[in-house]
């Protein structure tokens, strides 16, 4: 499914003219998907960004990429955000394809794997299309905009899971998204080797995956929380995740205040399940300052004002400036945590 808004289009609220042509839902605006406003559909390649999320329908890509659509609109850049509804390993494999033909000035990927879209990823560049990775990473880039950093994220969830079992321990589970996933995978391993190393008093009987799709997500909490007898809490580092094992707990109170859950959440996603103290405190970062931050990195791609080399620096609007580092690697900054305190302060 695809939705291309040009700069004018967004501006004059052009309605919208919907086909459907092959595998994805397409809706143009009457003006050509491009800044040029020619009217010809001759992508003007400078001028024009697509964002390809892992999946469309994940609120996390939402907010994520209304973020990218924000700082688009401020760079004066044509934004298309295009992708599956699935989130199988080469599903963007079409959306790629498309910014390629359709001379996109740059390709903004979350990617399901890395692998799977790395040779499309490296004719997108061979034709001259930048390529940042945003939210999770990919071989093939020449930026990877991340929102905290690995050991960051890892740490946090593992203290609050610590901190809720206490110097007796427990047995955990952790109930990831999608398994390929580069994100989730380090932070899984990382939280691996912080528990193995550092928490002799906890024990991890199984890790799960979800998918990032609701219904298996809530299924593979379901199996967790009555297969696994003495399960004291589950770790749920994607935001699916997260709101489908707190939904399970909702929907079977026998398990509230047995089974403790934590995770990376959207605030709008996990506010019920906190007012109603079926779960106590989550973690994340601002997903729309993540997508902000993300086009910024494209234009400044695309004008050359960096190549993604170490040290390259480049000003992201109302986030200031910031610093490429080691990999290509830019840090958007530190994980939050959310609880009854501040969980309604926010509203993505
Ligand atoms: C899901 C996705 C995304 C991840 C968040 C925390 O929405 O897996 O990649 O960053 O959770």
């Amino acid at each position: 499914m695809k939705f291309t808004f040009s700069k004018a289009s967004r501006k004059r609220g052009v309605a919208a003219v919907v086909t459907v042509a092959a595998s994805a839902m397409l809706l143009t605006g009457c003006v050509a998907p491009t800044g040029d406003d020619s009217g010809d559909g001759d992508a003007n390649a400078s001028g024009s960004i697509t964002v390809i999320p892992k999946s469309l329908g994940n609120k996390y890509f939402e907010a994520s990429d209304k973020g990218a659509a924000e700082a688009a609109d401020e760079l004066g850049l044509s934004f298309t955000e295009a992708g599956p509804t699935a989130t199988g390993s080469a599903d963007q494999v079409p959306f790629i394809q498309t910014a390629i033909q359709t001379g996109q000035g740059a390709i903004v990927i979350a990617a399901n794997d890395p692998a799977a879209v790395c040779n499309d990823l490296k004719a997108a560049q061979s034709a001259g299309v930048k390529v940042v990775a945003y939210d999770t990473d990919t071989d093939c880039r020449d930026v990877f905009i991340n929102q905290a950093t690995v050991e960051g994220i890892a740490q946090g969830l593992v203290d609050l899971t610590s901190a809720h079992l206490g110097a007796e321990g427990g047995t955990i589970a952790i109930l990831s998204g999608g398994a390929n996933a580069a994100n989730l995978n380090a932070w899984v391993d990382a939280m691996t080797a912080i528990i193995e190393e550092d928490h002799p008093e906890i024990t991890i009987a199984k890790v799960a995956y979800g998918d990032d799709i609701d219904e298996k997500a809530y299924q593979e909490a379901q199996g967790l929380i009555q297969s696994i007898p003495d399960l004291d809490a589950i770790i749920a580092p994607d935001t699916v995740s997260v709101k489908e094992a707190a939904h399970y707990l909702a929907d079977t109170p026998e398990y509230q205040g047995k089974v403790w859950v934590t995770g990376l959440g959207l605030p709008s996603e996990m506010v019920e399940y906190i007012d109603s103290g079926v779960i106590e405190q989550f973690g994340l970062w601002n997903p729309e300052d993540l997508g902000y931050l993300a086009s910024y990195a494209a234009q400044a791609l695309i004008n050359g004002d960096i190549t993604g080399a170490e040290g390259d620096t480049f000003e992201a609007g109302k986030l200031g400036e910031y610093t490429v580092g080691p990999d290509g690697e830019v840090v958007l900054g530190p994980m939050f945590v959310f609880d009854s305190s501040n969980v309604g302060d926010f509203s993505f």
